[in-house]
């Protein structure tokens, strides 16, 4: 979190998240070109895994282009090799721990917090709640001192009914993570899911306060900001009011196409912050 209100744009690098809601996806070198030449400062990248990536390489670009690193996603993990946190079996939580380990240290050693969103996975069928939250806690208690390591946190993400059952309001999440001995687990507010699950969109952010760690600022039909029908200005007073000074990340559908989208993303961000 360098500047205060600062936009982001997804750039994804799995094939395998086409349909997804990820801006650029036309790899790394022409996306990240795409980012800084519409005007973005930072960019939020979805890898396939922290092996996948080259740090110089991404290092390189990032300065060549004079980007930041907003963030990284973990739903690889899930998309492609079919591992949450949750999940019934030992071995897959195991390897889905070591997965999100991978994308803290890849990410942190550049300054960005990792994000879990659907690697939290879901409440199955023969798992109780507790049980789920239990295994969700062990998970965190390692990987948030592992990302304080580089002086960033763990990001939580509550999604839609639609994608999970475990975390998909603001006040459930924030119970589970003041009950962890960790105090470095944030919470990612995405509009687009705080949209279908929230009262208030603006009093759920109030409600975080501090804890409000990354927010993905997608519209109610996950078109860029402004191409939907969220009110944005009070969102962006609330987030103002509790002192977020993070990104405001485009995590949107490419509509009409991938440089409208962009261009609408970045144009809703500066005149919502103007
Ligand atoms: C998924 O819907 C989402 O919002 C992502 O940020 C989670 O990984
Ligand atoms: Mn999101």
């Amino acid at each position: 979190m360098n500047s205060p209100l600062a936009a982001a744009i997804t750039v994804s690098l799995v094939p395998e998240s086409r349909g997804g809601p990820f801006v650029l996806t036309d790899g790394l070198e022409s996306s990240l070109a795409t980012a800084a030449s519409v005007g973005f400062p930072a960019v939020e990248i979805f890898p396939p895994s922290a092996e996948a990536l080259d740090a110089r390489e991404l290092k390189r670009l990032l300065g060549v282009h004079g980007l930041s690193l907003a963030a990284m996603g973990t739903g690889a993990g899930w998309v492609v090799q079919k591992l949450r946190l949750t999940d019934p079996d030992p071995a897959i939580r195991g390897r889905a721990r070591n997965f999100i380990a991978g994308i803290v240290d890849f990410a942190g050693k550049l300054g960005a917090p990792a994000i879990i969103g659907s690697m939290q996975g879901r409440v199955e069928a023969g798992v109780t709640r507790a049980q789920a939250l239990a295994w969700m806690g062990e998970a965190l208690e390692q990987l948030a001192p592992r990302a304080h390591e580089y002086g960033v946190p763990v990001l939580l993400e509550p999604l839609n009914r639609y994608e999970t059952n475990l975390f998909t309001q603001v006040a459930e999440t924030l119970e589970f993570t003041r009950s962890l001995r960790t105090r470095n687990v944030r919470l990612l507010c995405d509009c687009f899911h705080m949209n279908i699950e929230e009262v208030s969109i603006e009093s759920a952010i109030r409600s975080a306060g501090d804890q409000v760690g990354h927010v993905h600022l997608a519209d109610s039909n996950r078109r860029a900001a402004g191409l939907g029908h969220i009110p944005f200005a009070p969102v962006v007073a609330a987030l103002r009011d509790v002192g977020y000074r993070g990104y405001l990340s485009a995590e949107v559908l490419p509509l009409p196409d991938a440089a409208a989208a962009a261009r609408q993303a970045l144009a809703a961000v500066r005149a919502l912050t103007a």
